[in-house]
């Protein structure tokens, strides 16, 4: 078992590019203005920014509409990243395109590589263990090969369910601190939490459980009040950052960066 806090001196972030339009989503509820996406991306990467970490700008990737959703690419821990293989036919080459990047700040990169998927929004790293919730994009076959991969740093990987029609699992959660988790409460329902302080998202208001924890800030979308007062109640320091672009396309705050504090190369 090893150690993972939520402190991070690292994260990378990817421009949406103007095919953003083109994004998958669930449903349609509208087309995402390319020039409001880029307003709160900034707004994103100023906060990560404002703890102090080091934030990479990748350029966008015309040919990736979903490319701006780089946390699905990748899984980065400490000793090393491992390349993601996503579920969704068109974003394969989201995790190709990233595997150069991240060698230069790992010296180990490995990938996924078998005929599992597994996409990084359905993996949730804690301080105990990395969960891997399986859904449209992962499967046992690729939570498998990362049980595999990650076992070489010695990380135990649990395989638990991410809800019928949601997305990724941490479309439903995110963690607060070492052993707390906010969580809707249709995903706690199913125990796969036991064992950790619960925080429940206020009823009505389960879109915002994709959250992050980085360093002392949560970062969560605007527009929750009820939940951000449980939040700030419980002691968190609380930043809201707009997010009606990305949630057109089913994405959130843990979707856009991969955080991470790579060893000292
Ligand atoms: C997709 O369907 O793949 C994108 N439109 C949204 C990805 C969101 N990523 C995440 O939750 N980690």
């Amino acid at each position: 078992m090893k150690s993972q806090s939520c402190t991070f001196t690292h994260a990378i972030v990817r421009k949406p590019s103007h095919s953003i339009t083109k994004g998958l989503r669930a449903v349609d509820i509208g087309t995402p203005d390319l020039e409001l996406f880029n307003r709160h991306h900034a707004d994103y990467v100023a906060a990560l920014a404002s703890t102090g970490a080091k934030v990479t700008t990748l350029e966008a990737m015309e040919d990736f509409p979903d490319s701006v959703f780089i946390e699905d690419a990748a899984l980065c821990l400490s000793e090393g990243a491992i390349v993601m293989r996503p579920g969704a036919p068109s974003r394969l080459g989201e995790a190709a395109a990233i595997a150069p990047v991240l060698s230069g700040f790992y010296d180990e990169v490995i990938a996924i590589e078998g005929t599992g998927f597994i996409e990084g929004g359905d993996v949730l790293t804690t301080e105990h263990e990395i969960l891997v919730g399986t859904s449209a994009r992962t499967d046992s076959s690729g939570t498998e090969e990362l049980r595999r991969l990650a076992g070489r740093w010695r990380y135990e990987v649990r395989e638990v369910k991410t809800p019928e029609g949601v997305l990724h699992f941490k479309t439903d959660c995110s963690l607060l601190d070492e052993e707390t988790i906010l969580s809707t409460a249709r995903l706690s329902a199913s125990d796969c939490f036991d064992g950790y302080r619960i925080i429940h998202t206020a009823e009505g208001e389960e879109a915002c459980a994709n959250a992050i924890r980085f360093n002392e800030l949560v970062l969560m979308p605007c527009g929750f009040p009820r939940t951000a007062e449980i939040l700030d109640k419980a002691g968190y320091n609380i930043r809201t950052i707009g997010n009606s672009e990305a949630a057109k396309l089913d994405g959130g705050m843990s979707c856009l960066s991969l955080r991470f504090s790579p060893p000292t190369k």
